[in-house]
C-alpha cells in the first residue's frame, strides 16, 4: 500500500475503498480558525455534545487579530469561552498561524486531522492524512463523528535530484501547479515519494503540502522518516514519531519531477495556477513584497531572508513586510539577532498571523505589483482590486526587496540553514492544555452581540420556481463569492455578512437575491469550470442558503465547496451537456419539476429555461447519506429531522 492507503484504511469507519465512492474515517485531530471556527462552534453547540469527542481539537485564532471595532474581539471571547467549556486547546492570537502551530506542536505521522481551512493540508508535511472542511463537518468531527470523502485516486509524485541552491519547497509546489493546474485534480491525493524526499525538512515538505491546496487535491502527504523523527525530537516530541512509507510504486497515476532541473518560479496574477519563471521578469520593478503566510513563515524561510538581508537595505521604492509563523520562530530569531537585522534592512516586521494573506492589512497602493510568498494571488485578494500579486519562494522575495524588482536569488549567495537540534517550545499561549478533552462543563459562553446564530434549512421543494439570479465565469473562488478583507468581521453574523455576497462580481446580488426570495422564487447560481474554488469557507454556501439559493447549475464544482453546499440543502448541478451553459443567460426564470423525486433518485433533472421555453438537463452525483441532507434542507437540518 501507499502511505494514503495505509493511514485511510487504518480509520475506514464504512464504505468501499473504491477511487471515486464515498467513504466514512474517523477523525483522531481537528482544528479550527478563528474566521470559520465561530460558525464551527455554534454548529456543534447546536449538536448538544458535552465535550469534543476526538483525541485533540484546537481552536486558533490567527485570521482577524488585528481590528478596528468590537466585532472580532467578541468572535475571540466567544471561541475562548467554548474551547474552555467543551476541551478544545485555545491558542491565543499572537500565537501564530494554526497550519505553522499545528506542525510545530501537534501533527502526528500515520493520524488524521480534519481543519475548518482549506490549507489544513500542511499537515501532509509530517506524514498526516490532513483535509480541509467546512466549519461544520469540523463540528461533526468533534462531537465523534466520521467525516465522508470520496475514496481518492493516488498521484505518486517521484521526487529526484537536489535542489539547486536559490531554489527552494516554494519552487517544486510551483512546478506541481505548472504541470498539473489548479483545476481539474478533485477527487485526488498528491502523495510525495522517491530519493529527493530525505533532502527536504519537514517544514519544506509542508510548503509543498500547503499548496496542494491550489491543484484542488483531497490533500497531499509526505511520509515520515528520519527526517520526521529529527524534526519531532528538535519539537521534543520524539515520542509522537511512527514510520510509514509507500511499499512500493502502488500509484494510480505518477510523476517524476528532477528537483535538479528547476530554477525559480512565480505564480502570476490572478490564480495560483498561472506559473511563469522569475528570470522572464527580472528587472521589472514592484511596490510590495510580504513575506510570510502559512505556506512559507518557518524558522528555515525566515531564517533565509534574514540571512540574506542582513547588513545590507531594502530598496528605498519597495515596501517590505516580514510576518513569521509562529511564536516560536520569532523568538527564536529574535534570540539570534537576525530580528534585529531584518529590522535594520528597512523590514515591517507585522504580526505573527494571516494578515496581509487575507487582505486583513497591508493592502498594496492602486496598480502596484507585489511579492508574495503567501499561496493565493487571486484578484482583489489583497484588498487592493487592481493590484498584480505574484506567488514566490521567499528567496526570490529577498532578492527582490534588495533590487526593488523581480531579482533571481540565484545571482546572491543564498544560505543554507540547518533544521536547529532543538525548536525553543513554549507553549504558554495555548490554553487549557490540562483540560483538553475533558473542558469545564459550568463555564460560562461569551457571546457578543455580534455573534449570531446558524440560520435554518428548509427542506427542498418538489417544484423549484427560480431564477438564475447570477451568471459567472470559469474559476470562481470561495474570495469571489463571500469576501474576505474588510468584511471578515462579519462572519459569525450572517444577516449582516450576507449583504456582501458576489460583492465584486455582482453588486447587484443582494438586492435580486433578496428580492426573489421574498418574492417566493429560488435563486440559482449559473457558473462555469471549477467553481468554488479555494478558501474552504463555508459562509460561501451558508450565505447565499440565507439569501435563498437552492441549486448551483455549473460545468464543475471543487470538492470542499461542492460539500458545503450539500451541508447547507442547495443543490450542487452540473450540466449534463457543458454548452448548455451557453443557453441561460443573467435573469432567465427557470423550473425544475419533480426535483425531490430527481434528488432521491438518480440525481438527473430537466431545467425549463422560461425566457425561451426550451429545456437542458442537469444532474448530481450523491450518496445516499448526501441525498437525505439535500431533501432535509441542509445537515443541521436533516439532524433536526432525524434523517443525518
Ligand atoms: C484562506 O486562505 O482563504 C482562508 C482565509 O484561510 C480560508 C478560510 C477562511 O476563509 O476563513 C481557507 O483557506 O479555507
Ligand atoms: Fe491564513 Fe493565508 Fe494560510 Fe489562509 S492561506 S490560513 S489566510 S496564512
Amino acid at each position: 500500500m501507499n502511505v494514503t492507503e495505509k493511514i485511510l484504511r487504518a480509520h475506514l469507519v464504512s464504505g468501499n475503498p473504491v477511487a471515486g465512492e464515498e467513504v466514512a474515517i474517523r477523525i483522531d485531530q481537528t482544528l479550527t480558525q478563528d474566521a470559520t471556527g465561530t460558525m464551527a462552534y455554534l454548529q456543534f453547540e447546536s449538536m448538544d455534545i458535552d465535550r469534543v469527542k476526538t483525541e485533540l481539537s484546537v481552536s486558533y485564532v490567527d485570521h482577524n487579530t488585528v481590528q478596528i471595532g468590537f466585532e472580532n474581539a467578541d468572535d475571540h471571547d466567544y471561541l475562548q469561552s467554548v474551547a474552555k467549556r467543551y476541551g478544545i486547546v485555545y491558542s491565543k492570537p499572537g500565537n501564530g498561524i494554526c497550519h505553522q502551530l499545528h506542525l510545530e506542536r501537534f501533527g502526528k505521522p500515520g493520524k488524521t486531522l480534519i481543519g475548518s481551512d482549506s490549507h489544513t493540508p500542511t499537515g501532509g508535511g509530517i506524514g498526516m492524512i490532513a483535509i480541509g472542511a467546512g466549519g461544520i463537518d469540523v463540528a461533526v468531527a468533534m462531537g465523534g463523528g466520521a467525516y465522508y470523502i470520496a475514496w481518492p485516486k493516488v498521484v505518486g509524485i517521484r521526487l529526484t535530484g537536489a535542489l539547486p541552491s536559490g531554489v527552494s519547497a516554494k519552487d517544486v509546489i510551483l512546478a506541481v501547479l505548472r504541470r498539473f493546474g489548479s483545476k481539474g485534480n478533485v477527487g485526488k491525493v498528491f502523495e510525495y515519494y522517491g530519493p529527493a524526499v530525505a533532502t527536504l525538512d519537514v517544514p519544506s515538505r509542508a510548503t509543498i503540502t500547503n499548496m496542494g491546496a491550489e491543484l484542488g487535491v483531497t490533500t497531499s502527504v509526505f511520509p515520515s522518516d528520519e527526517v520526521t523523527r529529527a524534526f519531532l525530537r528538535a519539537q521534543g516530541r520524539e515520542a509522537d514519531w511512527v514510520p510509514l512509507a509507500a511499499d512500493d510504486e502502488t500509484y494510480d497515476e505518477t510523476w517524476e519531477l528532477d528537483l535538479s532541473t528547476l530554477e525559480p518560479l512565480a505564480a502570476a496574477p490572478h490564480n495560483p495556477g498561472n506559473i511563469e519563471t522569475v528570470a522572464e521578469h527580472v528587472g521589472q520593478r514592484v511596490q510590495q513584497i510580504m513575506i510570510g503566510s502559512c505556506t512559507n513563515s518557518s524558522y528555515r524561510d525566515i531564517k533565509t531572508v534574514a540571512l540574506l538581508l542582513k547588513g545590507r537595505q531594502v530598496h528605498p521604492d519597495v515596501e517590505v513586510g516580514i510576518a513569521c509563523g509562529s511564536k516560536q520562530v520569532v523568538r527564536m530569531l529574535a534570540d539570534e539577532g537576525l530580528l534585529g537585522e531584518l529590522i535594520a534592512s528597512g523590514c515591517r516586521i507585522l504580526e505573527n498571523a494571516c494578515g496581509f494573506c487575507i487582505g486583513a492589512h497591508m493592502s498594496p497602493s492602486t496598480n502596484a505589483v507585489c511579492l508574495r510568498t503567501s499561496n493565493r494571488n487571486f484578484e482583489g485578494r489583497s484588498g487592493t482590486q487592481s493590484a498584480k500579486v505574484y506567488l514566490v519562494s521567499p528567496e526570490t522575495a529577498a532578492a527582490s526587496a534588495l533590487a526593488g524588482a523581480f531579482a533571481d536569488p540565484r545571482t546572491l549567495d543564498v544560505p543554507s540553514v540547518e533544521m536547529p537540534q532543538a525548536f525553543t517550545v513554549d507553549d504558554g499561549m495555548f490554553l487549557y492544555r490540562d483540560t483538553a478533552g475533558v473542558g469545564i462543563p459550568e463555564t460560562a459562553i461569551v457571546r457578543g452581540p455580534n455573534i449570531g446564530q446558524v440560520p435554518p434549512g428548509k427542506p427542498l421543494p418538489e417544484r423549484l420556481e427560480g431564477v438564475a439570479t447570477v451568471k459567472v465565469g470559469d474559476k470562481i473562488t470561495t474570495d469571489h463569492i463571500m469576501p474576505a478583507g474588510s468584511r471578515l468581521k462579519y462572519r459569525s453574523n450572517i444577516p449582516e455578512y450576507a449583504k456582501y455576497v458576489f460583492e465584486h462580481t455582482d453588486p447587484k446580488f443582494y438586492a435580486n437575491a433578496t428580492a426573489n426570495r421574498d418574492a417566493g422564487k429560488a435563486n440559482v447560481i449559473i457558473a462555469g469550470e471549477s467553481y468554488g474554488q479555494g478558501s474552504s469557507r463555508e459562509h460561501a454556501a451558508l450565505c447565499p442558503m440565507y439569501l435563498g439559493v437552492r441549486a448551483v447549475i455549473a460545468k464543475g464544482i471543487e470538492r470542499i465547496h461542492r460539500a458545503n453546499l450539500i451541508n447547507f440543502g442547495i443543490v450542487p448541478f452540473a450540466f449534463v451537456d457543458p454548452a448548455d451553459y451557453d443557453r441561460v443567460s443573467q435573469g432567465d426564470a427557470l423550473v425544475i419539476e419533480g426535483l425531490r423525486g430527481a434528488i432521491a433518485g438518480d440525481g438527473r433533472a430537466t431545467v425549463r429555461n422560461l425566457s425561451d421555453n426550451s429545456t437542458f438537463d442537469v444532474k448530481t452525483d450523491l450518496s445516499e447519506r448526501q441525498k437525505r441532507l439535500i431533501l432535509a434542507g441542509g445537515l443541521l437540518a436533516a439532524v433536526a429531522q432525524g434523517q443525518a
